[in-house]
């Protein structure tokens, strides 16, 4: 097949999960033409078939904001057209349904075969930025537009159902991840940069790109509880408009040396494997890719019990969650694994395990592909 995928490349899980399934379509035979502003996060050189398209929107004096939706559109056009793609995969709805509905009426109107379009909605997409009332209106009709539609967890389809009023089938594929690579590998010269006997019991952490839905703050106030009764440490991970903000109250709460900001890191599995606990207790999570990746690494997550957390998290099996408020219920749920290793221990392996049941690369990307020929012998959506 002659695929397309469309996405950002900040980081974030929808770029994450789009780059690698990129890299995955390529290793298994398909022609993959990745659009995208930049160079993904995730991207790795020298896959063969798989081809980077950068999306140019050049400045104009005129216009205070970049025309990134005509720009997107016209790339997705121009290698639409030069490589007769079958598919094209666009990954957040917000803006990149609208583009790629355009784009297939431009090359209908050129008397061109347009691919078949399919939309996967990861989240905020539809829960903070496409239902704004700003945007609902388009957005709720280009994901209606769009040949097929996935969406990242049933939480968020039914989401997506109740808050945009789409009407058509949305077929649920969860995220996914390379088991092979997400494993832990303790990497005891970091575990012990991070924390040696003498001074600490355990680390803590937490990733994220440190946006308000991701309540760092709360992040914080429970790591400052769990310091109360235990000796442990916190690694940041991330980067984002709330970091100034965290370390600031990371300082008024004395915290600065036990706190580290470590920003953005392009392998988290060292860090992950040097962890006794992840936290997300996040406002909204149509999936938690990064609580799937901690999960992989056999660190057990305490998260809220919101969007789709409670899908991926087996709750009192393979992690815990706990309602959003209960900021007491999760700093109990993380002193009640800190203190206990064989709790620890046996959380963090059934979670590794279900990960690998229900999440690999293998078992997810194949029901991309079966859903692409199941759009392909569709008809297309009249427009
Ligand atoms: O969480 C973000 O702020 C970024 C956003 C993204 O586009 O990367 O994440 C969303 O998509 C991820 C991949 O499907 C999911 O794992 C995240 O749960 C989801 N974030 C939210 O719903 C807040």
């Amino acid at each position: 097949m002659r695929i397309g995928i469309v996405c950002y490349a900040t980081v974030g899980g929808s770029g994450v999960v789009a780059t690698e399934l990129a890299h995955a379509l390529a290793r298994r035979g398909h022609d993959v033409h990745l659009i995208s502003a930049e160079l993904p996060f995730r991207w790795r050189w020298a896959t063969p078939r798989l081809t980077f398209e950068r999306v140019e929107t050049p400045q104009y004096p005129l216009f205070r904001e970049p025309q990134y939706l005509l720009a997107l559109t016209n790339t997705i056009v121009r290698v639409s057209r030069r490589h007769r793609l079958d598919v094209l995969h666009a990954h957040y709805a917000v803006p990149h349904a609208t583009a790629a509905y355009l784009a297939t009426h431009i090359l209908t109107s050129e008397g061109e075969r347009p691919p078949k379009t399919v939309t996967t909605l990861h989240g905020t997409d539809i829960t903070l930025v496409g239902s704004d009332p700003s945007y609902v209106d388009t957005i709720a009709f280009s994901i209606e537009a769009s040949d097929g539609i996935t969406a990242v967890s049933e939480s968020l389809k039914r989401d997506t159902i109740t808050s945009l009023a789409v009407r058509r089938d949305i077929r649920v594929i969860p995220n996914f991840l390379d088991c092979d690579e997400y494993s832990r590998r303790p990497d005891a010269a970091l575990r012990t940069r991070l924390c040696s006997m003498d001074h600490c019991e355990s680390v803590v952490v937490h990733v994220s790109n440190f946006r308000p839905v991701k309540r760092v703050s709360v992040v914080v106030e429970i790591f400052r509880r769990i310091r109360e009764r235990q000796r442990a440490r916190l690694v940041m991970i991330g980067d984002g408009p709330d970091r100034f903000a965290v370390e600031r109250q990371v300082a008024e709460a004395g915290l600065t040396e036990v706190v580290d900001f470590v920003g953005e890191q392009h392998d988290l599995v060292p860090w992950l494997s040097s962890a006794d606990l992840f936290l997300l207790p996040s406002a909204q999570e149509s999936f938690g890719l990064a609580a799937l990746e901690a999960m992989a690494c056999r660190v057990p997550v305490v998260a809220s019990r919101v969007g789709g957390l409670p899908e991926v998290i087996r709750d009192g099996v393979t992690g815990f969650v706990r309602d959003v408020d209960d900021v007491d219920g999760m700093t109990s749920c993380a002193l009640d694994l800190l203190s206990d290793r064989a709790l620890r221990e046996r959380i963090g392996a059934a979670a590794s395990a279900d990960v690998r049941e229900r999440y690999c690369t293998d078992t997810i990307v194949p029901q991309y592909e079966a859903y692409y020929e199941d759009v392909l012998r569709g008809p297309s959506t009249p427009r």
